[in-house]
């Protein structure tokens, strides 16, 4: 790639902004948010420079998993609004330059969606083949023990049905049979009655699930996987300026061309978790907090930017709905809270890929934190207790854990002012604020030329404007040091220096030869350095990045 190519495709210079629509505006004074509360909001969107919104799913839905449980693809649910509701949001983000990827979540539906009441109902129903279904074990059991991600049994009864219905989640979320033509058909058509509409893309939910093998117990990245996203692309993409980014637990630097490889005709690119698991726990995952370790973590970031440098392309993110908030996880959420979000913000979006903004990092918004049973609302966190208990774990083991990694710590809503309920909402919200929002919010982060946000602009206005941040090669440097992150990237005769101190010490930094601090400062957290004898001193959270 050199500097006068320009047709690289438009999601390569963007940066995407995800928005958990429950929690971003409520308009009606439900304690819900809404799409005209998005609509509302999008001027700040526009000015923070974003291409496109990544919009979990607005679906009708009992919301059992908040979304991730469509009872009618082509419906919107009701407090959220209407089908007239999304046109106009697709209209007016586009007004402004920004497209609507749309969450496609087609590896369950809910248990209220008319296939699945239908498939249930009867065994003649055409729909009856497009779930999983199971005969009892011999001893009337379920046909295996394999169990669901959200806690219990993965397979369940029907009565009704007469067989057991697999429920890879959880019994509200009936996976979908893959293996059914029909079935394929109507999620092709469903996709493109949304692109007639205007969306600009797909997120795609748990997508390394749908080629599963049940019987071989084959879940993640199963045989057909690949000739289905194939299939998809022919019957939906091909032809069209949209972009598709598949959710992956499972795929690793080896398979991720597999899926976004440019000979392949199946996705632009993966979100993929291996940096965020190289903080779990190897047996307990992530409800047992684990000590910081940078080093892995850049292992994982810097494996995957190699892995995909020339072909296939990186999903850059720290955090989403499903992750606690960045600040408190990667950084730090007390005293040097703007700084460690401003660092971190810094070390991710000056490497190659497509950056991911989730609702309220923009200002630094820390995780949120609960006391009591009562204040929880996830699905994930609620199934986890029940489990944790029955094996005898403290209610404090299991809120630490809850605390750092659960669902909701990044679900709360969006701290927008220091009016009452951080100006989200009128009423009462449907999760509890958090208390922080007098302080930190976007009204006055806005206003604060070193604010988290301004930091942000200039970041995301550098990739779109420059390609040497969109499209420079990377090169990884002094990978074991264990506070520091440096990277350059080069493009024709350009260089981008980039160093982040990632901890809360002053810390002593030997430049590599490759680093060039001396140039054009592009972004910092704290101030410009001169090189001094070879040795940088690097403030607290202070990250550097230099071009010339
Ligand atoms: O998440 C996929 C998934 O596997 C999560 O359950 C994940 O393992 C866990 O939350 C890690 O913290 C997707 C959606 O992003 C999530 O919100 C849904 O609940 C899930 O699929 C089911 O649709």
């Amino acid at each position: 790639m050199t500097e006068t190519e320009t047709n690289v495709p438009w999601w390569q210079t963007a940066t995407g902004y995800q928005i958990w629509p429950r929690s971003f505006q409520d308009t009606d004074g439900d304690g819900i948010g809404d799409l005209a509360g998005i609509v509302a909001r999008l001027d700040h969107l526009a000015d923070l420079g974003v291409g496109f919104v990544w919009l979990s799913p607005v679906y009708a839905s009992p919301q059992r998993d908040m979304g991730y449980d469509i009872s009618d693809y082509r419906a919107i649910a009701p407090e959220y609004g209407t089908l007239d509701d999304m046109d106009r949001l697709i209209a007016e983000a586009r007004a402004r330059g920004i497209g609507i990827v749309m969450d496609l979540v087609v590896n369950h539906t809910s248990d209220r969606h008319a296939w699945f009441r239908a498939a249930r109902a009867s065994r003649g129903a055409p729909e009856r083949d497009w779930y999983v279904w199971r005969d009892a074990g011999p001893d009337g059991g379920p046909p295996t023990d394999l169990r669901a991600c959200f806690g219990g049994p993965a397979w369940t009864w029907s009565e009704e049905a007469g067989q057991y219905y697999l429920g890879y989640f959880s019994p509200f979320q009936p996976d979908l049979n893959w293996q059914s033509p029909a079935l394929r058909q109507q999620i092709w058509e469903m996709m493109n009655w949304w692109f007639a509409r205007g969306i600009a893309g797909f997120r795609m939910d748990v997508i390394s699930l749908i080629g599963k093998d049940v019987d071989a117990g084959t879940f993640e990245e199963g045989p057909d996987l690949h000739r289905f996203l194939r299939e998809m692309h022919r019957q939906t993409l091909r032809g069209r300026d949209v972009v598709t980014i598949g959710e992956s637990w499972s795929v690793s630097r080896d398979t991720a061309r597999l899926y976004c490889g440019a000979d392949r005709e199946e996705l632009d690119m993966v979100f993929q978790f291996n940096h965020i698991k190289a903080g779990w726990d190897d047996t307990h995952g992530k409800w047992k907090p684990r000590p910081r370790d940078l080093a892995a973590l850049k292992d994982e970031l810097f494996g995957w930017q190699e892995a995909l440098a020339d072909d296939g392309w990186n999903a850059l993110f720290l955090s989403n709905h499903d992750l606690p908030r960045q600040v408190s996880k990667y950084g730090d959420d007390g005293i040097w809270r703007l700084r460690s979000a401003r660092c971190l913000a810094t070390a991710i979006h000056l490497m190659k890929g497509t950056p991911f903004v989730y609702q309220g990092e923009e200002i630094g918004m820390p995780n949120t934190r609960v006391a009591a049973l009562e204040q929880l609302r996830d699905l994930e966190t609620l199934g986890h207790w029940d489990e944790e208990r029955a094996r005898g774990t403290s209610w404090d083991a299991f809120l630490a854990g809850a605390n750092e990694n659960g669902r909701d710590t990044s679900r709360t809503p969006v701290h927008w002012s220091d009016a009452p309920n951080a100006g989200f909402s009128t009423g009462t919200p449907w999760i509890g604020v958090n208390p922080d929002y007098p302080r930190i919010n976007v009204a006055r982060d806005r206003a604060d030329p070193d604010g988290v946000f301004a930091h942000y602009q200039r970041l995301i206005a550098a990739r779109s404007g420059r390609r040497l941040v969109s499209h420079g090669r990377f090169r990884g440097l002094a990978r074991d040091h264990p506070r520091v992150v440096a990277y350059i990237r080069e493009l024709d005769q350009e260089r981008l220096s980039v160093v982040a101190n990632l901890s809360g010490e002053v810390t002593e930094f030997d430049v590599p030869d490759a680093l060039a601090i001396a140039g054009e400062p592009l972004s910092w957290s704290v101030r410009p350095r001169d090189r001094i004898d070879g040795r940088l001193v690097l403030e607290p959270w202070e990250a550097i990045a230099v071009a010339r």
